[in-house]
């Protein structure tokens, strides 16, 4: 049968069944490669390190640091240094600070078509732009495939992206996702993976897949994937890897769950609007809009071409004055490439005015940068949620470098089809400079490695199983598509507390409700509800495992994002979703919940649970899609606190 390029790389994988099941069932997945970052990565180490093993079993293992990098406190440093001493402990790559953010060096140096990637970071997609399926995961979910443990997930549908034609020229690979987007939504591509063929797809350089598989990500999607072709041939060989080239594609008219189409000689210049990555319009649409901010780079776009097309609108002028225009090389290698390149492109930028940070996530994650109170930034990111960006009231917008360049200059947003200039095509180098010392590989003498672990690095807290009766208040009801970055903000002064989970807890959900922390000691935990799409975003595990150290039992919702369900499991927190949405309507904070025998009607695995809503006089049926596997979870009390219950069984 003729197969697509997701169910080949699918089945080659599977763990779990003889051959692929229908969309929805859970399968487990072999993986190949894992990466981390350090935000993620300090808690996903020290629950490997709680599973007392001596190395990994992955082929590739790669620990970044990349998100906390400003170093106002000894905290992130501390991070840095335990992550590298992980590292070398149980044979991982180390990638120092500096050398750049994961989904651009692992595209660079370590992607390969048609392996399988597991990242603790929601982009880790990016590297389906090399033809393989590359997914994100919460960090305990790394941490099982770093033991050798399959990856589960609900067998997802494929949705078949055709694209026709050529991009014309100021047109990019960001348009085109944000073309996605605007069809799709950020909800559109929930439980799919997203192949793109077509010759529209074989004439798209690399750069550009890259940027649609990270941004795939926005959709909801699994991942996202080009096939490895020349193009894809091409970049291994200017890094040097040519011999990790596989020719990995579709069978020739093979079947798509869904299909689009996207003709890509009918797109122009588009813009997400705030606050949401799918508000999306024509550049022309909102062009005149004053800006105080434009900013280059993140995971999404920061390449050798996103650079250089930006100094080339800047050659020799100067940024507007009303702007401050930041730049981020995504790697040690593109820093490198735009300083010795012939166009002089650093020197460009220097000369612009550009205001040019180190390889790091930077501004995307609220990491220094934040824009003055109530102005529009414009960013090649991806991501725009209310609050994000460090300013509460920023106006955040998503477009292509080409457009942040052109709005630098102006003032206002700009479409760069009007700034009257010769286009010019910027071409990815024939031979990048590959110098990987700023990449640390696994030491043979391990046993001499000791672990550093400085004060910042608490303990894990361990959590209890499910009691037979959940009963606690609502602690907090929320609408749709409330995001990670609601449920635990990251930024400056957040994030270097994610290995330290008593603090962190005192910011879970405070962009919602400020006294959520204090609520959850007074009422002594509950229960939350939530609307469609609940825990879109991030990977960060922290949004599930703050609210359970706050005492959240459960999790009430109209539908759920992939990586956070599947985070809430792990952590021993109920997910549940409404069967009847209109009783979403009915609840309210302060009412008082009850699950009889809970545990007893999940071992039991009923089609829908019992939730009585005492304070109304109600009762409503929920339903918790887990899997006979997830059962087990919930009812331990999560993933760590079952191995651990296995491996007492094994010794009793
Ligand atoms: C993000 O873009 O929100 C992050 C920060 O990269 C997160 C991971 C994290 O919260 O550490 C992600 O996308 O998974
Ligand atoms: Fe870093 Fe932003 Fe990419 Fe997340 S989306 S990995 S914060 S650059």
């Amino acid at each position: 049968m003729k197969q697509s390029l997701t169910h080949k790389i699918l089945s080659a994988h599977l763990v779990s069944h003889p051959s692929l099941p229908t969309p929805g069932e859970e399968i487990g997945l072999r993986i190949d490669q894992t990466l981390t970052q350090d935000a993620t990565g300090t808690m996903a180490y020290l629950q490997f390190e709680s599973m007392g093993l001596d190395a990994i079993k992955t082929k590739v293992s790669v620990s970044y640091v990349d998100h906390n990098m400003l170093q106002t406190g000894f905290e992130n440093a501390d991070d840095h240094q335990y992550l590298q001493s992980v590292a070398a402990k149980y044979g991982l790559f180390f990638s120092r600070p500096g050398n750049g953010i994961c989904h651009q060096v692992h595209r660079e140096r370590f992607g390969v078509p048609g392996d399988t990637l597991l990242g603790s970071d929601s982009h880790t997609p990016t590297c389906g732009g090399l033809g393989m399926i590359a997914m994100g995961a919460g960090g305990l979910d790394i941490a099982m495939a770093l033991a050798g443990q399959p990856f589960y997930t609900p067998m997802p549908k494929v949705i078949g992206v055709k694209l026709t034609g050529k991009l014309q020229d100021w047109v990019t690979g960001k348009d085109v996702i944000l073309e996605m987007l605007r069809r799709l939504t950020v909800k559109g591509g929930t439980g799919r993976i997203v192949e793109y063929y077509g010759e529209g797809a074989h004439n798209l350089p690399i750069a550009d897949r890259f940027t649609i598989c990270n941004m795939g990500a926005e959709l909801g999607a699994t991942t996202s994937l080009f096939p490895s072709d020349e193009t894809t041939l091409a970049f291994l060989k200017s890094q040097q890897r040519e011999a990790s080239w596989l020719d990995v594609k579709a069978d020739e008219g093979c079947g798509y769950d869904e299909h689009v189409e996207i003709n890509l000689s009918e797109l122009e210049p588009l813009i997400a609007q705030p606050h949401m990555p799918d508000n999306v319009v024509k550049v022309r649409e909102v062009a005149g809009t004053p800006i105080a901010q434009a900013c280059v780079g993140s995971c999404t776009n920061s390449s050798y071409h996103d650079l250089g097309i930006s100094a080339y609108i800047l050659k020799d002028k100067v940024v507007n004055p009303n702007v401050s225009f930041t730049l981020t090389p995504g790697s040690k290698q593109v820093f490198e490439m735009i300083a010795r390149d012939k166009d002089m492109t650093l020197a460009m930028l220097i000369r612009s005015g550009a205001r040019i940070l180190e390889s790091a996530c930077g501004p995307c994650i609220g990491m220094g940068q934040a824009p003055p109170s109530g102005s529009v930034s414009v960013r090649s990111f991806n991501r725009n949620f209310e609050g994000r960006s460090g300013t509460a009231d920023a106006k955040v917008y998503l477009a292509s470098p080409e457009t942040c360049a052109a709005s630098a200059l102006m003032g206002v947003i700009t479409d760069p089809r009007d700034l009257g200039i010769p286009f010019a095509s910027i071409q990815d180098p024939k031979e990048f400079f590959v110098v990987d010392d700023m990449v640390i590989p696994p030491v043979s003498d391990k046993a001499n490695v000791k672990l550093i672990r400085g004060p910042n690095i608490k303990p894990l807290p361990h959590f209890g199983a499910l009691p037979e009766n959940l009963s606690g208040k609502v602690l907090l009801k929320m609408g749709d598509n409330i995001t990670t970055d609601h449920i635990m903000p990251a930024g400056a002064k957040v994030l270097p507390l994610r290995s330290n989970i008593p603090a962190i807890s005192e910011f879970t959900l405070v962009r919602v409700d400020p006294d959520f922390p204090k609520r959850c000691k007074e009422w002594g935990g509950g229960m939350v509800i939530g609307g469609e799409n609940y825990g879109q975003g991030s990977s960060r595990e922290h949004a599930a495992l703050a609210p359970r150290y706050l005492g959240v039992t459960a999790v009430i919702v109209k539908s759920f994002a992939r990586i956070h369900l599947a985070n809430l499991i792990n952590f021993g927190i109920l997910p549940a979703t409404f069967v009847n949405v209109a009783d979403y309507d009915t609840i309210e904070q302060g009412d008082e919940l009850v699950i009889e025998n809970a545990r007893t009607q999940i071992a039991n695995h009923p089609e829908t649970i019992t939730l009585t809503n005492t304070t109304k006089g109600t009762n409503y049926q929920i339903t918790s899609p887990l899997t006979e596997r997830q059962r087990q979870l919930i009812l331990a009390g999560g993933t760590l606190a079952y191995a651990k219950q296995e491996a007492d069984k094994i010794v009793a």
